[in-house]
């Protein structure tokens, strides 16, 4: 509950310390904690990555651990008041292995559902598609990482046949010649990678930006190019189509190490550059300026990032950029290539290890009966009793309360009522369950909605490995113990394991080892065994080679061989180790500005607020940085609408509208108004997003709506 319990604490005994990372984003910064009387202090640890560097949110982070309104008892919904009130562990234990057995037993296995999150750490994200698939046995999985690495992760997977965000090690960056950023804002959302863009700067390098607006990472480079939101992969054909009228194209390479090119020759020829400076503002000086700095580079990297992959045609968009990357000879190349920007924490790992709705551990497919086989015979059971593929995470959401969707809904690690497209919609499903269990160590408005809330441990309270943007696979490191009466996210799992398998496990099976073991080290090592031969290969990293170099990257088939920080050097891992060339054309937003909606929406992040706010709007210090939500427009739209800076203005789509004060910007489109996502209530900017989703990615169109804004209060 929200009294304020402390730990026990070390007060009066030497400070202990521990070499870990931060919480919060994938770069994943080393830091090492230090608890003196009780007080935890955070001080920058050099890794490769941050290079001891760290953002505001980093050298906060450990504010949380002892914060008032840390969640430490169980929480369930009296009937009587509908309040969330105090409950023992075992009322909240009961209730909902009553709930589940009772949903279960009326509607199917499928009626349970299971929300999971990227930032949770490789053997918990591993543990809870087990616990999805052998103890709930429901087909009903899926995780945040959907909203966030979906589109690229497709687009890697259909292109080089591997989804690694980055193929190499990040300070690659250092030595581009050119760097090209599509819709990534690093300057705000990973500040440390920063020094590797003066880095390269440094070495003569030009940096190149693509985004809508003039962002603290705009700033710094040689060239930004502005264009109109949602017409990156018009960009992307034309800047091909330079390439290839200006001989930039590498045929050798596309020869000997790809297929597929003829027929996006064909479809990047109608991509003359005057026609994508049309649809995308940006000119065909800067068009060609791009190709050229890109074509001409001895070495040169293309990343890509929310701004361009958060569409309904995201991994088409990447596949343009990929497209560029491989018609240049880039892929393989030392110091050269395409990569991505993954976004939370353990963002890479989350995907890999099975809380994807089509996926099972090792990045194997949950409908390939080789790959079942494998994960059935770590797992001890059947390869016919695992559930077959569900559905991506705003298709499961959507489907909640309805008739035919689950009834009950397990959240681990995302806070959906702020973070989920058309969130008052999603919001709408949520309540509409019979049970909604959300397991945080926070109040999160998700929690608020929930029949059972569970405390949790943090970060610095647990054992367990993250695999960062890179592929790199690091270890958290416990500092303390959680709070009496706290569990962590494993431990939950087993408890829960335990208690809905009690009855249903027939003799012959009751001595065998726990499902769901709650020490991280037995977990990472079945996930090791689950993961052996599969293309995210952790078989031959242990806990103590992590311990031993600055981690490990996958794939690492063997203990004593090596890891692998660059990938494709020598072939893709495709069938015929060719990368693939896709044809892909650009097609409008899924909806469209128009005389009632005038005006592109587009959403993103703020440097002092992470993610849904649930964490970092209770920090000071970031609550003093970054107070509140705003809405960033053209000063020429908010003469129109009669409004000065500060000035509460509504913003308005088909879906629903937020209210928060205008910040004035001379360089933002004046087609186009943007706001963070971090804030619930009334500036939820959920409440306006579209729910449109890619076709193969399920990635919902978090960056582009049609929206008219209007002054909130009359003068
Ligand atoms: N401070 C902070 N850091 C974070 C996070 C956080 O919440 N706060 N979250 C982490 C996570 S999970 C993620 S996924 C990453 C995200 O990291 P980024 O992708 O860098 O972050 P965003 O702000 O979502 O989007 C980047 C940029 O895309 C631009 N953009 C919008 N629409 C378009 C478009 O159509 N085309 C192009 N080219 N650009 C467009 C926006 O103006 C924005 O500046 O950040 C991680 N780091
Ligand atoms: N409009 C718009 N919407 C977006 C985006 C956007 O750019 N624009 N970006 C999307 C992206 S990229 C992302 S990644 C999502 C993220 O959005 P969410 O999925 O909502 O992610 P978080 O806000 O990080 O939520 C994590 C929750 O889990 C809790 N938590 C943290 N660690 C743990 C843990 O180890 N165990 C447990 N049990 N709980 C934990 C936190 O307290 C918090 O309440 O938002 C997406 N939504
Ligand atoms: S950049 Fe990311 S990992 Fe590094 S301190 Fe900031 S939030 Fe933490
Ligand atoms: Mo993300």
């Amino acid at each position: 509950m929200t009294d304020g319990t402390r730990p026990a604490t070390a007060a009066g005994r030497p400070p202990i310390e521990a070499a870990t990372h931060c919480p919060y984003c994938a770069l994943q910064c080393g830091m090492t904690l230090r608890e003196a009387d009780g007080e935890v202090a955070v001080l920058p640890r050099w890794f490769p990555t941050n290079q001891g560097g760290l953002c505001q949110k980093g050298w906060t982070a450990a504010e949380l651990l002892d914060h008032p309104d840390r969640l430490t008892t169980a929480l369930l919904r009296d009937p009587a008041s509908g309040e969330l009130r105090p409950a023992s562990w075992d009322a909240a234990l009961d209730r909902i292995v009553t709930g589940i057995r009772t949903i279960q037993a009326s509607h199917g296995r499928d009626a349970v559902a299971v929300f999971g999150g990227g930032g949770l750490t490789n053997e918990k994200a591993y543990a809870l598609g087990k616990f999805a698939r052998v103890v709930l046995r429901t087909r009903h999985i899926d995780y945040n990482g959907r909203f966030c690495m979906s589109s690229a992760a497709a687009a890697g997977m259909r292109a080089f046949g591997v989804d690694r965000g980055l193929p190499f090690p990040l300070a690659d960056l250092g030595t581009a010649d050119t760097l090209l950023l599509v819709g990534a804002n690093p300057a705000e959302t990973m500040p440390p990678l920063v020094r590797w863009l003066t880095e390269q700067r440094r070495r003569g390098g030009r940096l190149i930006v693509v985004d809508p607006r003039v962002t603290a990472t705009a700033r710094q480079a040689d060239l930004h190019l502005q264009p109109l939101p949602g017409t990156d992969l018009a960009v992307a054909n034309a800047l091909l189509h330079i390439a290839l009228t200006e001989g930039f194209v590498d045929h050798s390479y596309v020869a000997g190490r790809t297929t597929g090119f003829d027929e996006v020759r064909r479809a990047v020829a109608e991509w003359w550059p005057a026609r994508a400076e049309a649809l995308s503002g940006v000119s065909v000086a800067d068009l060609e300026t791009t190709a050229r700095a890109l074509g001409g580079a001895g070495r040169a990297i293309i990343l890509t990032a929310r701004g361009a992959e958060q569409h309904a045609k995201g991994v088409d968009t990447v596949t343009g950029y990929v497209n560029l990357a491989l018609a240049l000879g880039l892929p393989g190349r030392p110091g050269s290539g395409y990569g991505c920007l993954t976004g939370q924490g353990n963002g890479q790992g989350g995907r890999e290890h099975g809380q994807k709705a089509d996926q099972l551990p090792g990045y194997r497919r949950i409908d390939n009966p080789a790959d079942r086989e494998h994960v059935a015979t770590v797992w001890g059971v059947p390869a016919d009793d695992l559930p077959g593929p569900g559905v991506p995470a705003y298709r499961l959401l959507d489907s909640l309360g309805t008739p035919d969707g689950p009834k009950a809904l397990l959240v681990f690690g995302s806070n959906p009522v702020v973070s989920a497209p058309r969130a008052a919609r999603i919001e709408g499903r949520l309540r509409d369950l019979d049970l909604l269990v959300v397991v945080d160590f926070l109040r999160s408005e998700t929690a608020a909605l929930a029949d059972v809330v569970l405390p949790t441990a943090q970060w610095a309270e647990e054992d367990g490995t993250m695999t960062n943007l890179e592929g790199r696979v690091l270890r958290r490191r416990a500092l303390r113990e959680p709070p009496p009466g706290v569990r962590t996210d494993l431990e939950l799992l087993a408890a829960l394991a335990t208690a809905l398998e009690q009855g249903a496990v027939s003799p012959s099976t009751v001595d065998r080892k726990p499902t769901i073991p709650p020490e991280p080290q037995v977990v990472f090592e079945e996930l090791r065994a689950a993961s052996a031969g599969g293309l995210a290969d952790y078989a031959g990293i242990s806990w103590e080679r992590i311990d031993a170099r600055a981690g490990a990257f996958w794939p690492c088939p063997d203990s004593d061989g090596p890891d692998t920080p660059r990938l494709f050097a020598d072939r893709f891992p495709t069938p015929d180790g060719r990368a693939r060339f896709h044809a892909v054309q650009h097609r409008p937003a899924a909806e469209e500005v128009c005389a009632a909606y005038p005006l592109h929406f587009t959403t993103g992040r703020v440097l002092a607020q992470y993610q849904s706010g649930t964490q970092t709007r209770r920090v000071p210090a970031l609550r003093q940085a970054a107070p509140a939500a705003f809405v960033e427009l053209h000063p020429d739209v908010a003469d129109r609408l009669g409004v000065v800076d500060g000035e509460l203005v509504r913003v308005l789509s088909r879906r629903g509208e937020l209210v928060a004060p205008a910040r004035l910007s001379p360089t933002i489109r004046p087609d186009t108004v943007f706001a963070p996502f971090h804030w619930g209530g009334a500036a939820r900017a959920n409440t306006v997003t579209n729910d449109a989703v890619d076709p193969i990615s399920g990635m919902p169109e978090f960056k582009i709506c049609a929206v008219r804004v209007e002054k909130a209060v009359a003068t």
